[in-house]
């Protein structure tokens, strides 16, 4: 009993980190219904719905949507919301919360990402695709690549796309819209980001063998001037299901959220954090090392697995 209250202060101590809520869930709720009553299940017309703030918003599709990826206009003007079930992006203003349009993707929608006026989305498992759509969602090319394309970052006139169930990053020519390269990466890309002249990618699953010493997800490190593998930066013992990475504004700095295995503790008790916290590791870009990890639980909740990041231009708030 004694070492238990020992491990809680412990805990407890630990657990100052600010809790990390993107809010988007709560947007997203406003936005779009998850489901309808099942006498709507059958309906595939336009159907209306009220939104809680208000307005009401008119969206297709069937009864589920289950939205999967956000991005937001550079001007800050419209939200594109991709969902996996209904395999639609909408647009919404975010001045009213109106829908302005949408594109039929044909296949779940995977990621979603604007960059210099475009909307990058990655849809499909199989042989998914990287769509390229202007910013009023008319689409200008696609290209076929590897098992679930789930996160793009663009450099100039290449994109760079995680394939989840590949383990590859494919470098594409947006002038051509061909697939040049697949590099080869840890296990499970999740999620990209960008930094001068390196893409990041961050893995989902450690790569490790069972019974090795430390076990942990790895980011990957692609140098943009070869296209290839440069370095790999392993994340704090335990460390998995990674699911975001974001770069400070200055770039000197990497958070990366995923959950965190006490893999080598006897599974007699599941809350409290004896088997899962979830945490974000911080990595000094620089050294490509990570510095420090810090836990987002609160002391009686747990394993609610982080996904989503985003920073403030100041870089003081995540
Ligand atoms: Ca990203």
């Amino acid at each position: 009993m004694k070492q238990n209250e020992g491990k809680l202060s412990l805990k407890r101590a630990l657990f100052t980190g600010t809790l990390l809520t993107l809010g988007l869930g709560v947007l997203l709720a406003g936005l779009i219904a998850c489901n309808k009553n099942d006498k709507d299940q059958t309906t595939t017309t336009t159907t209306t719905k009220e939104d809680v703030s208000g307005p009401t918003v008119t969206v297709p599709g069937g009864p589920y949507y289950s939205p999967s990826a956000v991005a937001v206009s550079e001007d800050g003007k419209w939200l594109f919301v991709g969902g996996t079930t209904d395999e639609k992006i909408y647009k919404y203003s975010t001045a009213d919360n109106s829908l302005d349009s949408y594109y039929d993707a044909k296949a779940p929608v995977n990621g979603l990402t604007v960059s210099g006026g475009k909307l990058y989305a990655t849809v499909g498992k199989l042989g998914g695709k990287l769509v390229v759509l202007s910013s009023d969602l008319k689409e200008e090319g696609s290209v076929v690549l590897g098992h679930t394309p789930i996160d793009t970052v663009v450099k100039g006139n290449t994109a760079y796309v995680a394939n989840r169930f590949s383990c590859s990053v494919s470098v594409v020519d947006l002038s051509s819209m061909k697939e040049t390269k697949e590099i080869a990466v840890s296990r499970e890309p999740m999620a990209l980001e960008l930094v001068g002249d390196k893409v990041y990618a961050a893995c989902h699953l450690p790569e490790d063998n069972g019974v090795a010493e430390t076990i942990s997800t790895r980011i990957s490190v692609i140098d943009t001037a070869k296209n290839e593998v440069t370095g790999s930066i392993a994340l704090c013992n335990g460390a998995a299901n990674v699911k975001d990475i974001i770069a400070s504004p200055d770039g000197k700095t990497l958070y990366v959220s995923h959950s965190i295995a006490r893999y080598t503790y006897p599974t007699t008790q599941l809350d409290a954090g004896w088997v899962y916290t979830n945490g974000v590791s911080v990595i000094d870009v620089a050294k490509e090392k990570e510095s420090y990890a810090f836990l987002l639980d609160e002391l009686e909740y747990g394993a609610g697995n982080p996904w989503g990041m985003a920073i403030s231009e100041n870089g003081n708030t995540l």
